[in-house]
């Protein structure tokens, strides 16, 4: 089965009681990119990417349609085989690893579809039908993101992610003891992400003034030198997100012991094929590990709940989904909620889901 047509949709989704903040942006509406492959048999299979702005990663939305429009002569006639695709991928442009994982996705639903048989079994296996979710909290004023807490934990969160980074660090130090008040005893965990907003200073000073409350430290500064230096100094478990941009630096931070952990995004390591690997790596050494994209709709949070479903269940930290501050659904049926701080694994062959593709209107691009 080859790939006959590629056509790239652009379609916005404003953020629902906006702007959603992190200690390097705030965004109002996100820009989403949607690719549909059309095989020689027909087959069709969905895949998107969508950054969270411009400034949170070194990704934007019209660079992920440039990267895909400079791709998609080259990719037709290509096997629908995912990893032979990443290689002519590779062959066709180095790096822009959250544009080729858009075609990933589809590559990923189309074979599901063809084969018969879920995204999830062709990672390796569903563990659940239920996978645990995690609500990021925006950075905001110590008593709301209390009361946010609250909130999230009674509606069944197992996780919450508190959003820090960007102002005086006394507010976040304030924030977090809130925070625990609200879910001490619980059992509740928390992250507490810096999206690579505070100086290695603040990142010191927030683990020393509070030893007693078990977070863990997400991605605090910016560099992978600054986890570094921090690392033997603090208390808290330490995640990468932000920095773990391949599967090369993944291999280093977990080989060498850097960091505890994890914040994974599908779009940002360029897709589901080295997703799984990433998945592996972590599970030989024992780390756990989230399963999120930055943004998104619905074919994003299929793919993010697929892969979540097929790690260990003691490892998997959560699958984030856009889906709480999104209105409506690309299925309208069997799109993608959250209920009860948890996600059912959508059943049927490839993601499962079935875009309204009414919605994306005339592609911006077809080859
Ligand atoms: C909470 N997320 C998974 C979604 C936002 O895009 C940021 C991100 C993170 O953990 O940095
Ligand atoms: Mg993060």
């Amino acid at each position: 089965m080859k790939i006959a047509e590629i056509h790239i949709y652009q379609h916005d989704l404003p953020v629902k009681n906006g702007p959603y903040t992190m200690a390097n942006a705030e965004v109002w509406a996100l820009d989403t990119t949607l690719v549909k492959l059309v095989a020689d048999n027909g087959q069709v299979g969905w895949g998107e990417t969508c950054p969270v702005g411009p400034t949170y990663a070194e990704s934007h939305a019209g660079g992920a349609r440039a990267a895909l429009i400079a791709m998609g002569e080259g990719l037709i006639g290509a096997e629908v085989a995912p990893m032979t695709l990443h290689r002519r991928m590779d062959g066709l442009l180095t790096g822009h690893n959250y544009a080729k994982a858009a075609i990933d996705i589809a590559v990923h639903d189309l074979l599901g579809k063809h084969l018969g048989v879920s995204v999830s079994d062709l990672l390796g296996g569903a563990a659940t039908d239920r996978v645990p979710s995690y609500y990021a909290t925006g950075v905001g004023a110590p008593d709301d993101i209390a009361r946010l807490a609250a909130e999230k934990l009674a509606e069944g969160y197992p996780r919450l992610q508190i959003k820090v980074g960007g102002r005086p660090v006394e507010m976040d130090i304030e924030t977090i003891r809130k925070v625990w008040e609200k879910v001490r005893g619980s059992g509740m965990k928390l992250a507490v992400d810096g999206n690579r907003g505070w100086a290695t200073r603040d990142a010191l000073r927030v683990s020393r003034e509070c030893p007693e409350i078990p977070f863990i430290m997400e991605q605090p500064c910016n560099t992978l030198e600054d986890l570094q230096k921090i690392r033997p100094q603090i208390s808290h478990g330490l995640y990468m997100d932000e920095n773990s941009t391949s599967l090369n630096t993944v291999i280093t931070a977990a080989g060498t012991g850097l960091v505890d952990g994890f914040g994974m995004k599908v779009t940002r390591i360029g897709g589901l094929q080295p997703m799984r690997a990433f998945r592996d790596i972590c599970e030989a050494r024992n780390l756990p590990h989230t399963c999120d994209d930055s943004w998104g709709g619905d074919i994003i949070a299929a793919a993010c709940t697929h892969i979540g479903t097929t790690v260990k269940p003691g490892n998997l930290e959560g699958v984030w989904l856009a889906a709480p501050y999104i209105e409506g659904n690309y299925d309208a049926e069997n799109g993608i909620r959250i209920e009860g701080g948890h996600i059912a694994v959508p059943q049927g062959p490839g993601l499962g889901i079935t875009p309204d593709e009414s919605l994306f209107g005339a592609p911006v691009a077809s080859f």
